[in-house]
């Protein structure tokens, strides 16, 4: 239902509205209900990309470019509501990159804020600000705004991960900068698990500055995910709609890892059926572990590991998890709440 009834258009108020066109003007009032919506409309369309699918499809791309002429070599999960946006969801972007044994994927950096969440391979690492992190399937891995960075493969298989990014947030604040390194890779300067020790045990050095709004640890192992979810489950505490759902967070300040995108991981026992629920936050969704399906807005996507799919912003969501399964997901939430106009409901009526 619109939110005003849009009046009537007379010749004469055409012919005023083409007159006052040529001056950049334009009459709000036949206009009103598409700038303001009762609840959110998006061209963003729930989906479901299959792994088993995409990987033969990555890898052909890797007989085609190297990661160092790709600059990065990832296909890009573009949302079929938004053909050549570059976009999964309105505010982010996702893709799936490969880095093959022996390549790089050299050093730049950019304003926007990048994750990874590693789904195929291991011990390929990446370089953040000067420190290599070895990455392990379910690792979720940060690169801050403006922090130099390059990957590479020294391991002998394949390394796939999917990045997410906050491209479409940089591009609707047209607050985009980046810059490639003067050279193939950075000097690398501290030792391998620097930062999670510095501030990943529950502790962070005595003089740290605290309030920063990037987590100083980029890579949150899935050995450590895991092994909460596995302590907690044991408690059979689970939230009637997420199970049991923990969230990446910066321990500088207790947010989201990065200012603009929010990370979780949760845990959904075999058979569980979610309550419905429906936020303002479109989410991209990665089972880890388990296969199940999902209902999103009443469309049914079934998943297997390593499958990507999206619920956009006030769809609402049902899993029901035929295994135990484990799902890593991300989005805007954490933007969202800093501007005051994050909004969930559980048990909607449409549900
Ligand atoms: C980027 O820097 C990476 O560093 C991945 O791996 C995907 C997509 C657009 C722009 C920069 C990376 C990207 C990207």
């Amino acid at each position: 239902m619109p939110v005003i009834e849009t009046p009537e258009v007379t010749p004469e108020r055409a012919r005023y509205y083409d007159k006052i066109r040529e001056q950049g003007l334009s009459p709000l009032w036949m206009v009103f209900n598409r700038l303001i919506t009762r609840t959110p409309e998006s061209d963003c369309r729930p989906y479901l990309w299959r792994y088993a699918d995409l990987k033969p499809l990555l890898l052909e791309a890797g007989g085609l470019i190297s990661a160092a002429e790709a600059e990065r070599r990832v296909l890009i999960l573009e949302n079929p509501g938004m053909p050549d946006s570059g976009r999964i969801t309105t505010s982010l972007y996702a893709g799936l990159q490969l880095v093959l044994p022996g390549e790089v994927a050299p050093a730049h950096r950019h304003s926007q804020s990048a994750l990874r969440f590693v789904v195929d391979g291991d011990g390929a690492y990446t370089a953040v600000d000067g420190e290599r992190t070895v990455m392990r399937p379910g690792d979720f891995v940060i690169t801050p705004p403006w922090a130099w960075h390059d990957h590479g493969n020294e391991s002998g298989e394949p390394m796939i991960w999917m990045d997410g990014l906050d491209i479409p947030v940089l591009q609707f604040f047209d607050a985009s900068f980046a810059e490639p390194y003067s050279g193939d890779l950075q000097p690398v300067t501290r030792q391998t698990g620097d930062s999670l020790a510095r501030f990943g045990a529950n502790m962070l050095p005595v003089d740290h500055a605290r309030g920063g709004s990037v987590s100083p640890i980029f890579n949150y192992p899935y050995a450590r995910s895991r092994e909460a979810l596995e302590q907690l489950k044991r408690q059979e505490e689970w939230d009637p709609c997420h199970g049991l759902k923990l969230c990446y967070v910066n321990p500088l300040n207790g947010d989201a890892a990065m200012p603009t995108i929010s990370a979780f991981i949760q845990l959904l026992p075999a058979g569980f059926e979610t309550a419905p629920y429906r936020s303002t936050d479109a989410t991209v969704f990665t089972p880890v572990e388990g296969r199940g399906f999902s209902t999103i807005a009443g469309q049914r996507f079934d998943w297997a590991e390593k499958d990507v799919f999206v619920a956009p912003s006030w769809a609402t969501v049902v899993h029901h998890p035929e295994t135990e399964s484990v799902l890593f997901s991300f989005s805007d939430r954490t933007c969202q709440e800093k501007l005051g106009i994050f909004r969930e409901q559980r048990n909607p009526d449409d549900g």
